[in-house]
């Protein structure tokens, strides 16, 4: 049935030079393993032991496998086909590892989404994956998908296919699927993409970053080496799960790997989060900043029983030493810093790193293949210990986005590196320490929001003649988003702005935190400014006025 519109759809690659590819399998990085393959392999071996905590739900591996099997046994029987691109949008339940694993067994390809994201998100990675298929929760955290994947289908006429966890109303119901285990597909070819992962968008919309099974299981295997993770820990989901630090670093993909096992919370919060620790005795877990703040200081008074936890790692956002410090003091538990990227490098602070290092750094890269160059404006490497923009490549570090060249031309170099828009300071060890950002966007707790994105929410609205978005230093969340708009016509107040960049279909986090109304732009600068330059000229004042320091 979608065979016309097969073949037409722009094919999916990864693709590293041989004499790469040959250096890293010959290190044993690459090593020809697959999802199903692994997944196949721990369903054998550790058939009884349980894999995936969530809810009420409690599955060995034997059961994961099988239900993988099933879900995608059912996906194909649907008319999908091997090689069809599928948006997932699921929050931390059970099913979002289940439907993962039975994409995998199918040779779908799943694009995550995050719960967070509207129908204008979920639209446009839809038409970017040039997806068949739609996967979602009948409801999550008090929002109806079931709606969004009517609109998406209006939208995007592509999208044949709505699968729904829960209730169906009219959807196929992801219970009801049922297959033929004999059309699965044999595994698929380890240096294929496995499947498209979102950007952080760092300018204009989110792109789509395609993950081989070769890169991303080298990047959770490493990972479990360096973070302890074995068939003895207990991994927490509390970050969305969708997301890449949660997902692989190690992540529930490699506690998988390691035959351990993942406990889904529903809610990152202490207070859902403590009892689940308590109750299947957690080891490990992922936070970013503020989360991490939130747990030292509910440790303090909780009746919960945190003593399993082993390591407490915080990433997706600058954690500053002083906070580090509290975050070890209220925990009482090793701290790792994490500073990662979906489009491959992940840096960490190692475990037996002395205190000093832990606090200071955000660690150093996973692999001695890791490439990382750290380079002034016109590119040149600076001193060590000087602050340059942070460039790598490597073994786990894509070469290019799917379907975008104008984004390639721009992230990626001629020769391979990937520039991260991080401003870093390589140490002596090769820690790093992130100093900030050189592209424009908001990193507010972890979230990242493209100024440039809401910028163009906002230029949409009849008064507004022009916005500037900028990120604000916020006590808690690390960053907040201001816009600074210039009105015309009708007047306006903060709240309709507000209430308008909602209503065109994002993720609520994308909502300016604050509107700032102003005559003018750049009263200080001669002549034509770079939107960057505006936006910089535009946060310092504000910090001026208000007296609010970084
Ligand atoms: C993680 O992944 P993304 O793709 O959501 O965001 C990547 C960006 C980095 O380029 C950097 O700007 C920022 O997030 N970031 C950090 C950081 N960790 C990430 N900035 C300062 N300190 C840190 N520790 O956020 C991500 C992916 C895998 C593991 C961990 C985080």
């Amino acid at each position: 049935m979608n065979a016309s519109f097969s073949s037409s759809r722009v094919p999916l690659r990864q693709v590293w030079p041989p004499a790469l590819v040959a250096r890293y399998r010959a290190a044993g990085h690459w090593r020809g393993e697959t999802f199903p393959g692994f997944l196949r392999e721990r369903a054998e071996r550790l058939a009884g032991d349980i894999a995936v905590v969530g809810g009420d739900t409690r599955l060995t591996y034997a059961q994961l496998w099988q239900e993988a099997g099933r879900i995608g046994a059912g996906l194909l029987a649907q008319g999908l086909a091997p090689g069809d691109r599928v948006v997932v949008q699921l929050g931390n339940v059970p099913e979002f590892v289940t439907v993962v694993c039975g994409l995998f067994r199918a040779g779908l390809i799943p694009v995550y989404a995050l719960p967070a994201h509207r129908i204008t998100e979920v639209a446009h990675f839809a038409r970017k994956a040039e997806a068949t298929a739609y996967i979602a929760a009948a409801s999550y955290d008090g929002f109806d998908y079931r709606t969004l994947a009517r609109d998406l289908q209006a939208q995007v006429p592509a999208v044949q296919h709505v699968i729904i966890v829960g209730e169906g109303a009219g959807f196929t119901a992801l219970e009801a699927l049922a297959g033929d285990l004999e059309q699965l597909p044999p595994d698929p070819d380890p240096q294929s993409v496995a499947f498209l992962q979102i950007s952080g968008g760092s300018t204009g919309l989110s792109k789509l970053i395609p993950r081989t099974h070769d890169d991303y299981l080298y990047s959770f295997r490493a990972s479990n080496a360096i973070c302890g993770i074995t068939q003895d820990s207990v991994y927490l989901v509390a970050l969305p799960a969708a997301h890449n630090f949660p997902m692989s670093s190690p992540g529930f993909f490699g506690t998988l790997y390691a035959g351990g096992r993942v406990v889904l919370s529903p809610g990152a919060g202490p207070e859902t989060a403590f009892a689940l620790i308590a109750r299947e005795r957690v080891t490990c877990i992922g936070l970013v900043p503020p989360l991490a703040l939130l747990w030292a200081q509910a440790a303090a008074t909780t009746t919960q029983d945190l003593s399993s936890l082993q390591v407490v790692q915080v990433g997706g956002a600058k954690l500053v030493p002083e906070a580090a410090r509290r975050v070890i003091a209220g925990l009482g538990c090793t701290l790792q810093q994490v500073f990662g990227m979906a489009e491959g490098l992940v840096n960490y602070t190692r475990l037996h790193d002395s205190e000093e290092i832990i606090v200071s750094t955000q660690g150093r890269p996973i692999s001695e293949d890791d490439e990382v160059l750290v380079v002034d404006d016109h590119g040149h490497p600076v001193a060590e210990g000087e602050t340059g923009h942070l460039l790598t490549r490597g073994p786990y570090t894509i070469r290019c986005y799917h379907n975008d060249p104008a984004a390639n031309a721009r992230a990626f170099t001629e020769d391979g590196f990937y520039r991260t828009g991080d401003m870093v300071q390589r140490l002596p060890g090769g820690y790093l320490v992130v100093q900030g950002r050189a592209s424009d966007h908001i990193n507010r707790a972890g979230e990242k929001i493209s100024a440039e994105e809401i910028e163009d929410h906002l230029l949409a609205h009849p008064s507004v003649f022009d916005a500037a978005v900028v990120s604000i230093p916020d006590a808690y969340l690390g960053e907040r988003s201001c816009a600074f708009i210039i009105a015309q016509g009708e007047p306006t107040k903060a709240a309709s702005l507000k209430a308008w960049v909602r209503s065109r279909g994002l993720a609520a986090f994308k909502v300016p935190d604050q509107i700032v109304f102003v005559d003018a732009f750049g009263t200080t600068a001669v002549g034509k400014i770079s939107r960057r330059e505006l936006r910089a000229q535009l946060r310092e004042r504000f910090m001026q006025q208000t007296g609010e320091t970084r």
